[in-house]
């Protein structure tokens, strides 16, 4: 017996040592609502001792003593009392333990703590409270009454691109339990048994991991919710609506228990709202309510934002009437990507008649590859928990470095009112990378931007460098000064981090950017060098044009980089600071240059960035997508929505050097487009050369250039929509092959 209270030790050490300095209630992560009675420090002996009742021994909500349970009052003697509303042993505490579902009673006493739940759930959470709150075997005396102010919290893995790994979704899911997120949304669009292939069942490996993932999801609290993504191609057949629910038995069977079925991001048949409302009706009573241990049946609208929202013809207010209100039905905001207000949520929910359950994309970067999103969460209104049913969270395909937005998140969906979204995001940090929080916070501080976007979402980006962005800019010496510590600080924390072996997971998902930091950091040196040296007499032309020559250097390696085989499949570039450190650092170098080159008639450019590619386009969506070329090949990136392309309009990619291509191919998603569109080449002599365009095989989404295209020189190529009406694609792959 005594060896498993060593282990019960081993499980609080662990936590004991990530937290910093002494035992602080006030480090405990969601903020707790109510803290009463604080008193003396008190000291958790190693080792504890269990009272509950006997019904209570298996329960999952004892997970978190990392221990089989026992009532032998053995040393060493920390007891702990734990139960639920209506346990014999916590009864003299039930008037204390709140009313709301998942909320806990935590007493911390100098030789007892007593954790009294609403229910299971509650009791697991009192206890992550009580383990949180312990360092370094010292705890603080005091009274907690808390409970989440959303029912629902937590994540939606939804996003674009290489889905997680089955060792991130297995941490995740302890994250989730730690840090009091009770949903996790399986619906990564990439899963082919998701949404291209919704109707097969799992090969049996996969199903394996399924298996596996419910399980861990209940050892830590968390509601397993499976999605499926029909809407691409049902029919509304009865044998289409057996085939999903021949689906879903299966995924029950695998121990799934919370169900949800997607219809966003499709065009026809099935956009409809009564036929999705029907089906969604069929599964809950056919389904969900005669399964009895299932969680509520959750469903993403075609129309899922305002701005996609078409009032007139009804579509939301039809699911808002036909549709079983025990369905929830999800919600990102008034756009795609948007912070979420108490005005938008009295919008949708006055439309669907029942609170919307939200989506909400961030840290998502899937629209935006080239940037991550570490930055703290904010923005969303703190008075909107009495009119949301959930929010969840669809976070990057990063599954470490979502954390930092995750854990405020929880935070900030369990007690709005507390919210603090610096503080959280501090401790997130530190909850993520212990030792190197510091350099963390310092990366993460130049990755918080997701750049211009089609969404329009846009974040702050360092502002630490607020007050001296724009003075420096300015010539101010001063600034530039501190902007040249910042640059070194930066270059420190990624060269520091890159070397850092204490979250390998973290620091490899971040490597692209953080070697990025490092030539940014660089960049940033030199362009300031150039800056102090410009205005100082004693600076000789040959060395301002060595630092010149190393910025322009730098800048170069930093595209190439973008370029190489170090990104991750799909994305399109790496930027850091693209908000305010790499314009700041472009417009010294500017005038530092032309100030050299009024000094001392020389002719260098004051354009610093390595940009060989341009793209143009009068079609919306297109326009500002990145471009990339690792090798021999050009890539725009592709686009996740329908792309609405306007009759007339083109896609222009021009190329500073003379470009002899080799092939190209392109995939619009939809079969038969070739013949919608028409290819010019305009040469290096100007003249324009049409080259044909046609699909391989009937029914074949790609599309070929013919011959002519091979060898050609050209300066740049522009396809239009030359089909006189507007079309409808997927712009899923763009590629350009050079010699
Ligand atoms: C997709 C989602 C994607 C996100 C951000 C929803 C409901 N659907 O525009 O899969 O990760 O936006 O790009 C979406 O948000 N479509």
């Amino acid at each position: 017996m005594k060896k498993q209270f060593r282990l019960c030790l081993l499980g609080l050490g662990s936590l004991m040592f990530s937290a910093p300095l002494a035992a602080q209630i006030s480090l405990v992560s969601p903020v707790p609502h109510e803290v009463t009675d604080r008193g003396d420090v008190t000291s958790v002996p190693t080792g504890f001792r269990l009272t509950c009742d006997d019904a209570r021994r298996e329960s999952f909500a004892l997970n978190p003593l990392a221990a089989k349970p026992s009532t032998l009052s053995l040393l060493p003697p920390y007891e702990i009392v734990c139960g639920v509303a209506g346990d014999k042993c916590i009864k003299p505490f039930a008037k204390f333990i709140p009313r709301q579902k998942e909320g806990y009673y935590l007493k911390i006493e100098a030789g007892r703590a007593i954790v009294a739940g609403r229910d299971e759930q509650g009791l697991y959470y009192g206890l992550q409270t009580l383990l949180q709150s312990i360092s370094k075997g010292k705890a603080e005396a005091c009274t907690v009454r808390d409970w989440p102010d959303v029912a629902f919290r937590g994540t939606v893995e939804g996003f674009y691109g290489t889905p997680w790994s089955h060792a991130n979704r297995l941490e995740q899911l302890r994250f989730y339990g730690r840090n009091k997120m009770n949903v996790y949304i399986y619906g990564p669009k990439d899963d082919p048994f998701h949404r291209a292939r919704w109707r097969e069942p799992y090969p049996e490996a996969e199903a394996a991991l399924i298996r596996e993932l419910a399980e861990e999801a209940r050892r830590n609290g968390v509601n397993f919710y499976w999605a499926i993504h029909p809407g691409v191609d049902i029919k509304w057949t009865d044998a289409d609506r057996d085939a999903l629910m021949a689906k879903f038995e299966k995924m029950y069977a695998l121990g799934v228990r919370a169900f949800a079925v997607f219809f966003d991001d499709i065009w026809g048949e099935g956009t409809r709202a009564d036929k999705q409302a029907e089906l969604l009706n069929y599964i809950d009573d056919h389904f969900i309510k005669t399964k009895k241990d299932v969680s509520p049946l959750v469903m993403c609208p075609t129309e899922y934002n305002r701005a996609w929202a078409n009032d007139g013809k009804g579509y939301l207010r039809t699911l808002g009437t036909k549709m079983n209100k025990s369905v929830e039905i999800m919600w990102t905001g008034n756009s795609v990507v948007h912070c979420i207000d108490a005005e938008s949520m009295d919008w949708i929910n006055s439309r669907i008649d029942r609170k919307a359950y939200i989506w909400w994309n961030f840290p998502v970067t899937d629209y935006v590859r080239d940037h991550l999103m570490l930055g703290p969460v904010y923005g969303n209104g703190l008075d909107i928990a009495p009119k949301v049913s959930g929010f969840v969270s669809n976070p990057m395909e990063f599954a470490e470095a979502s954390k930092i937005a995750l854990y405020a998140l929880a935070d900030y969906t369990w007690n709005m009112q507390a919210y603090d979204e610096q503080a959280s995001w501090l401790r997130a940090l530190a909850d993520l990378l212990p030792e190197k929080a510091g350099q963390l916070e310092k990366f993460a501080s130049y990755n918080e931007d997701a750049g211009p976007n089609g969404h329009g979402f846009r974040r702050e980006e360092s502002r630490q460098l607020s007050g001296i962005a724009e003075a420096a800019a300015g010539g101010d010496r001063q600034a530039l000064a501190a902007l040249y510590g910042e640059c070194v600080e930066l270059g420190q924390a990624c060269d520091i981090l890159l070397g850092s072996d204490e979250n390998p997971e973290l620091i490899e998902e971040l490597r692209p950017w953080l070697i990025q930091g490092t030539l940014a950091a660089r960049y940033g040196q030199t362009v300031v060098a150039m800056a102090l040296g410009s205005a100082k007499t004693d600076v000789t032309a040959a060395s301002f044009e060595n630092l010149y020559n190393q910025a322009r250097s730098v800048r170069r390696q930093m595209t190439l980089l973008e370029y190489s085989d170090i990104r991750h499949p799909l994305q399109t570039g790496i930027k850091v600071g693209s908000r305010v450190l790499m314009p700041t650092l472009s417009k010294i170098f500017a005038s530092a240059v032309n100030k050299h080159n009024a000094d001392c008639g020389t002719k260098l450019d004051p354009e610093a960035e390595f940009k060989p590619y341009k793209l143009s386009s009068g079609v919306p969506q297109l326009a500002g997508q990145s471009i990339s070329a690792p090798g021999s090949d050009i890539t725009i990136a592709p686009v996740l929505e329908v792309v609405d392309w306007p009759a007339g309009a083109s896609l222009t990619l021009s190329s500073s050097l003379p470009l002899t291509l080799d092939g190209m191919d392109f995939d619009f998603g939809v079969p038969g487009q070739a013949g919608n569109f028409t290819l010019e080449l305009e040469l290096t002599d100007g003249t324009l050369r049409p080259v044909g365009l046609l699909h391989y095989k009937e029914g074949d989404t790609v599309i070929h250039t013919d011959a002519s295209l091979s060898g050609a020189t050209v300066k740049s190529l522009r396809l239009t929509n030359t089909s006189g009406k507007a079309q409808k694609i997927y712009f899923k792959k763009f590629r350009l092959g050079h010699k």
